[in-house]
């Protein structure tokens, strides 16, 4: 019941690299109009470095791999796109909704579909009221089950940074650096956490991958952290600021569940006069570039 455009079909059908591309990023992530141009911008950043886009979404309730640019655009300017993760899927469908999938949704569809590279802004993870709000996005727990390379500038700075690695350890997620040990921070390069491992090349990422998937040892993801280049990042003082005012935002206006990532990053956009907007987009082109490389090393025949 999942409809996969004919152009990632064949791909996927000749072994040819394909990178799956969320779409919760382009309706609730970034404010419009640039959702739009930036959606069509990562997959061209895709097809520059050799490999296939394929953006998921829900249109009228068919799951779709692949969207095409009327249904991307359907999904970057309707008032009536829900935020889907994973467990949503099978009831919006039957609801016939429109819907933008998360990282758990994505890359849970992608996996099954035969995609092997999956490339996203930051992850979701442990909130920082945790503790009481027990607010862990599904992105964790799918990732832990769901064998997909998932490259990311980090988990979005707004949340519980330590925690969430703490969590993928437990779930048994591999976690590297793209040539660093540094986690990066999302809108910064660097989140304050030393990762174990870095690994520096996408081919390297590939051999990672590749001996992963053969061990058959870990059923789940390998997250690939790619921070920007500190001369791209955010100015670390801007962003502490305007993160202590999105978390009071939150508390003040008792923003809960689904809501809190969006609102917390709308804030970073308005607040920020467009550079965390700026810096954002630099981030998914980024990592959609880093995807693509990693799915065409994948996609090699081993030497
Ligand atoms: N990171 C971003 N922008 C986003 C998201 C992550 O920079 O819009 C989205 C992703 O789709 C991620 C989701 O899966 O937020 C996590 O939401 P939650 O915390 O509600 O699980
Ligand atoms: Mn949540």
């Amino acid at each position: 019941m999942i409809h996969i455009a004919a152009e990632v079909r064949a791909a996927l059908a000749d072994g040819r690299p394909v990178v799956a591309l969320e779409s919760t990023i382009i309706s609730h992530g970034l404010p419009r109009p640039d959702n739009l141009r930036v959606a069509r911008e990562i997959e061209a950043a895709v097809r520059a470095h050799g490999a296939v886009p394929a953006t998921m979404g829900m249109v009228a309730g068919e799951l779709t791999v692949g969207l095409d640019d009327e249904s991307l655009t359907r999904l970057a300017t309707s008032d009536d796109v829900i935020k889907l993760s994973a467990r949503d899927l099978p009831i919006a469908a039957a609801r016939g909704a429109d819907g933008a999938t998360t990282v758990a949704s994505t890359s849970a569809v992608a996996a099954s579909a035969g995609i092997g590279v999956f490339a996203t802004g930051g992850l979701g993870g442990v909130h920082r009221q945790a503790g009481e709000t027990f607010d862990e996005s599904a992105d964790l727990t799918t990732l832990a089950r769901t064998p997909i390379v998932v490259v990311c500038a980090g988990v979005k700075s707004i949340l519980d940074v330590g925690a969430t690695l703490e969590r993928l350890e437990t779930l048994g997620v591999g976690v590297a650096g793209y040539q660093t040990t540094r986690f990066p921070g999302f809108f910064i390069t660097d989140s304050g956490f030393e990762l174990d491992w870095q690994l520096d090349s996408a081919d390297q990422i590939a051999r990672a991958w590749h001996a992963q998937r053969s061990y058959g040892v870990n059923p789940g993801a390998l997250v690939v952290a790619n921070p920007l280049p500190e001369s791209q990042q955010l100015d670390p003082e801007l962003h502490d600021r305007v993160l202590a005012e999105a978390l009071a935002v939150v508390e003040r206006d008792h923003v809960t569940g689904k809501e809190v990532t969006p609102v917390l990053l709308a804030h970073f956009h308005s607040a920020t006069g467009g550079a965390s907007l700026a810096t954002n987009i630099r981030i998914i082109l980024a990592n959609a570039a880093l995807a693509a490389r990693i799915a065409v090393a994948a996609a090699k025949p081993a030497s």
